[in-house]
């Protein structure tokens, strides 16, 4: 496994090529997991370890991507822990009782490990039928968490989130405290169960800017990466072109780029760090011509980062035709 193409390019050693995996490579784009997930909802699908290893395997088989990503979600250390909430289909985690107050911290309960047993369980299934494909492991980062938690559930613009931050920074360092203590267990339990790597999901931080990000957030995102040691650690983020400096601050060995920020303008910003990313998700409905340019030059310009990992600049998109993807992988791993 330490000669895998993913590990390698983490640790900016030599490869033929970029390792390529994209975010939300197991899912919707996928027909086999609309028909194995009929009836089934979706926290209920990420508790059960023998779905999630069937899920975590269907884009490996598909495409031949150098890694699986595991099948869960953001908020399934969170429900685990206690917090009422639901992932609600065409619309995403909905939770019960919105965080706002102090008391509504003090009583959002600790994660223990075994309540997500389910996890270590389903890791164990996938390490014996992967091979020599890397398990990422995830989890949420604190911002993008209590971004659910404060709102009740997906939001355009943040604005109960930032009121809080900005209004009461106490209670807003208190959550964050308290959602990084969540966050390190659950990738804890992932790391002591053999994931390869992982990637810290900061998906809304592009929310904020740069001065907000290293007071309200960095704090919180780099006390979760520095507690994770011995494996590639990945940060990203969506919208973080601006943020790219502050970003690699907190800690991780490779930092995603959204499509936005192209990789060779981004290899400067963040000196000395591996890049993963940046082919943008609405590019793959475009002409396939459209596509291999496209993807021809994100690896051009990832030669400038000291290492590259091939994926897109945000999860697929659900509409996706998924041949393009694996289309896109071959290319890759003949370039
Ligand atoms: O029924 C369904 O299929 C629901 C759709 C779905 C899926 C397939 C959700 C609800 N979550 C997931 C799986 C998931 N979530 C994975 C699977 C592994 C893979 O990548 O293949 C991962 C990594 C996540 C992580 C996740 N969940 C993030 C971070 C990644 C990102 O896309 O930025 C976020 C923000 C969530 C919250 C969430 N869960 C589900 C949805 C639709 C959302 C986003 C809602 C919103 O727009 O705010």
């Amino acid at each position: 496994m330490t000669d895998n193409l993913l590990l390698r390019a983490a640790r900016g050693q030599a490869v033929p090529h970029p390792p390529v995996w994209f975010m939300r490579q197991a899912g919707r784009s996928l027909p086999e997991y609309r028909e194995l997930r009929k009836g089934i909802g979706m926290l209920e699908s990420c508790r059960r370890p023998d779905l999630v290893c069937e899920i975590t395997l269907q884009p490996v088989r598909r495409h031949h991507v150098d890694a699986a990503i595991l099948f869960s979600d953001i908020v399934v250390p969170l429900q685990a822990a206690g917090v009422d909430l639901d992932i609600v289909a065409g619309t995403g985690p909905v939770v019960a009782s919105p965080i706002a107050t102090m008391a509504d911290v003090s009583s959002l309960p600790a994660l223990d490990p075994d309540a997500v047993g389910f996890v270590a369980e389903a890791i164990r299934l996938l390490l014996a039928e992967l091979g020599p494909t890397a398990l990422i492991g995830f989890a949420g980062a604190p911002f993008t968490l209590a971004s659910y938690l404060v709102e009740g559930g997906p939001s355009r613009h943040h604005v109960k989130t930032k009121a809080l931050m900005y209004g009461a920074p106490d209670v807003w360092h208190a959550l964050c405290a308290r959602l990084a203590d969540i966050t390190l267990t659950f990738l804890r339990v992932q790391a002591d169960a053999g994931v390869h790597a992982v990637q810290l999901f900061d998906s809304w931080a592009g929310a904020l800017s740069e001065a907000d990000y290293r007071r309200y957030v960095l704090p919180h995102s780099r006390r979760v990466l520095e507690g994770i040691q011995g494996l590639p650690r990945i940060h990203f983020g969506v919208g973080t072109g601006e943020l790219l400096p502050a970003m690699s601050e907190a800690g991780a060995d490779v930092v995603g780029v959204d499509w936005r920020t192209p990789l060779d303008v981004a290899a400067g910003r963040v000196p000395g760090k591996v890049l993963q990313g940046n082919l943008d998700p609405c590019v793959l409905f475009a002409p396939w011509e459209v596509v291999e340019q496209e993807t021809r030059r994100v690896i051009a310009e990832g030669r400038k980062a000291p290492g590259h990992i091939f994926n897109l600049g945000h999860g697929v998109m659900p509409e996706t035709d998924p041949d393009v993807l694996t289309r896109v992988v071959s290319l890759i791993h003949s370039s």
